[in-house]
């Protein structure tokens, strides 16, 4: 290993608090690439002379950090990232296949309720529309991306137990997928129910996505409300001047 992992003597934090550092700078820095395998346990510790359990221990908190995800029989790769283009319309298990992932859902929540003032203004439903609402965590193999709530006019998702783990997918097969969106982009502080739900610290910055998607006949199909974990997830623009 090139990289200067070595402990700093005059540094009193413990060897596997200060490995951990390290390994998350070089992280942070793309020193690695999403999916490449981190240096094994026994590569860290016979290289910077350290021991199995101070290399072990860093590499943990870089797991709960969510900088590494653990592949059974196969060792610790960096955390997977989507980037998504802002404009393609996309679905989460669309994206995620594209790079090389199993995409499935967390299902928390799979109902037909009455929808508030607000999904009903931003859907278009009259007074005694129903909605479907799905409420699931978005796993990339085993990390976890995304919570995301999503609200779909009843008539147009009777059965919301039948969704298996791509909704766009379902929605294809009855000719309601959306054709176009607008979508809102934003930040937000996790608060103690996301931060448990995604796994990170309460406060962090998540970003907060708001999608309201069309049939092409201009009828509202989908409102989703996406809080993605930041470290994973990347939202690229391309932009051009007007000549
Ligand atoms: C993405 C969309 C979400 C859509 C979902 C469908 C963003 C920010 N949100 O997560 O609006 O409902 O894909 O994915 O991209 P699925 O077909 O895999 O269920």
């Amino acid at each position: 290993m090139d990289l200067d992992f070595k402990p700093d003597p005059s540094d009193s934090s413990p060897l596997y608090a200060q490995l951990a550092r390290k390994l998350e700078q070089a992280i942070r820095d793309g020193i690695y690439h999403v999916d490449q395998a981190l240096p094994s346990e026994r590569t860290l510790s016979e290289s910077l002379d350290l021991s199995r359990v101070t290399a072990r221990k860093a590499i943990e908190r870089l797991v709960e950090q969510g900088l590494v995800v653990r592949r059974q029989g196969s060792g610790n790769y960096i955390a997977p990232r989507i980037e998504q283009p802002l404009s393609r319309l996309t679905s989460f298990a669309e994206q995620l296949q594209q790079r090389g992932y199993t995409p499935s859902s967390r299902w928390i929540n799979r109902t037909t309720t009455a929808p508030s003032p607000d999904e009903q203004l931003r859907l278009g439903l009259s007074s005694t529309a129903q909605v479907a609402r799905l409420e699931r965590l978005r796993l990339a193999d085993s990390v976890v991306m995304a919570y995301e709530v999503s609200v779909l006019p009843a008539a147009l998702l009777p059965d919301p137990q039948a969704v298996q783990s791509s909704l766009y997918e379902h929605l294809a097969r009855s000719g309601n997928a959306p054709v176009r969106a607008l979508q809102h982009l934003r930040a937000v502080n996790a608060t103690p129910q996301l931060a448990s739900q995604l796994g990170v610290e309460v406060g962090k910055a998540l970003l907060y996505i708001t999608r309201l998607g069309y049939l092409a006949s201009g009828l509202a199909v989908e409102l989703t409300h996406s809080y993605c974990h930041s470290d994973y997830c990347d939202f690229v623009a391309e932009m051009r001047r007007e000549p």
